[in-house]
């Protein structure tokens, strides 16, 4: 500071006695009074700029009267309470004032957390409503499944039912089924014809030691038919290998092969005549009868033996390029006696008793209403009735004894 303050207190007790002279004239300057316990002042002298103080010595002595020292002291009592009070509020606005900035951030804080709570429940909500979309769609599918499950049921139930009521004769009791009769065992539909099974359906037989699913044609000229083979709509492909034709394929409903092994155990029986049916796409129907049919083992190659055709189709089947005396062949087993390729490949891929190719092939692709259009050589063909372009609508083959 520019000025120098030369502080000076003085302690003035005993030494300087109430109502005393103050001696001090010759100093200038000025002099701040404070009030001390027990009726001692302490004065302090402040020295003006630019003074020397080695010149200027502090007062020696103060004089006041005891009125002006009552009042001074009360005044410094008022003085003294009101820097308390002052100090006090300003204590307590410190105290408000950090409790107030303490509480914002505690509501920055709180404000922060709802912010993330909400941006937290908008993602819940929104994965929620994901789910449950998803969910829904799934269950929806289910039902679906469900749906189909027991319509499927039903229809199975229904087959059964009917089934049952056709195949044995039952009684009903409490919603059950009981047999009233065993089922007679049957080696062939001839069998159980003569057991009383007259309605065409699908039966067992027993063929060595095993029961074996096939159609029984009851119905046409006498019934007791035992279906080996059987196309009608192309639902099933016949273009199959020879492990496929050996252990026979398809739907005994609808269209199948039984199998050359089951037709081998069959007609090693008894001695079999075969029945052919054959329909047109016109519904013109056709039908050729072989006395004698007969098929070897495997270990033969399923060899054909057959003979005595009669019937209004045409005989294509032991005629000219007869099939009889010949093994079976199928799009993987060439067993024809054609050195140059082989008949299944050249005939739709059939499995069929080719020797020279054949005028029938039964077993050929299932080409629909062609007309006389139809592929050469590739469909379902019976030469003498329809020629090599004819696609048949319907065939099946049955043996009876
Ligand atoms: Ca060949």
């Amino acid at each position: 500071m520019a000025s120098v303050l030369l502080l000076a207190a003085f302690l003035l007790c005993s030494s300087f006695p109430v109502g005393a002279q103050d001696t001090r004239t010759y100093c200038p300057g000025s002099c701040l009074r404070e009030h001390v316990d027990k009726g001692c002042c302490a004065y302090t002298y402040v020295v003006p700029p630019g003074s020397r103080t080695g010149g200027c010595s502090p007062p020696v002595q103060f004089a006041e009267t005891k009125e002006e020292t009552g009042l001074m002291k009360n005044m410094d009592r008022l003085l003294s309470l009101v820097e308390t009070l002052l100090s006090q509020q300003s204590n307590l606005t410190q105290e408000l004032q950090d409790e107030k900035t303490g509480h914002q951030a505690q509501i920055d804080s709180l404000a922060n957390e709802l912010s993330e709570e909400r941006a937290r429940s908008a993602q819940l909500e929104r994965n929620l409503t994901q789910a449950w979309l998803l969910q829904e769609a799934q269950l929806s599918v289910e039902r679906d499944k469900n749906r189909e499950l027991a319509l499927n049921l039903t229809q199975a139930l229904t087959q059964l039912d009917n089934m049952t009521s056709t195949k044995c004769p039952c009684e009903r009791q409490g919603g059950n089924i009981y047999p009233t009769q065993p089922v007679p065992t049957a080696s062939d539909c001839a069998e159980l014809y003569a057991a009383g099974q007259t309605t065409s359906g699908v039966y067992n037989i027993r063929l060595g030691s095993s029961d074996v699913q096939t159609y029984c044609d009851m119905d046409t000229a006498g019934g007791g038919w035992t279906v080996i083979q059987r196309r009608q709509d192309g639902s099933v492909p016949f273009n199959r290998t020879w492990e496929e034709y050996k252990h026979g394929f398809g739907n005994k409903s609808g269209e199948y092969w039984l199998g050359n092994e089951n037709i081998h155990l069959l007609t090693s029986q008894k001695n079999y005549t075969l029945r052919v049916d054959l329909e047109d796409w016109d519904g013109e129907t056709r039908y050729a009868t072989y006395d004698i049919f007969r098929v070897s083992g495997e270990s033969d190659q399923y060899r054909l033996h057959i003979s005595g055709y009669s019937g209004d189709a045409g005989d294509s089947m032991t005629g000219s390029a007869s099939n009889n005396g010949h093994r079976f062949s199928t799009v993987d087993r060439d067993n024809d006696v054609y050195s140059h390729a082989s008949c299944s490949q050249h005939r739709g891929q059939a499995g069929w008793w080719f020797g020279h190719c054949s005028y029938s092939y039964l077993n050929g692709r299932y080409l629909g209403n062609c007309g006389n259009s139809c592929s050469y050589r590739q469909g379902v063909v019976w030469y003498h009735w329809r020629g090599w372009r004819y696609s048949l609508k319907s065939v099946s083959m049955k043996i009876r004894p």
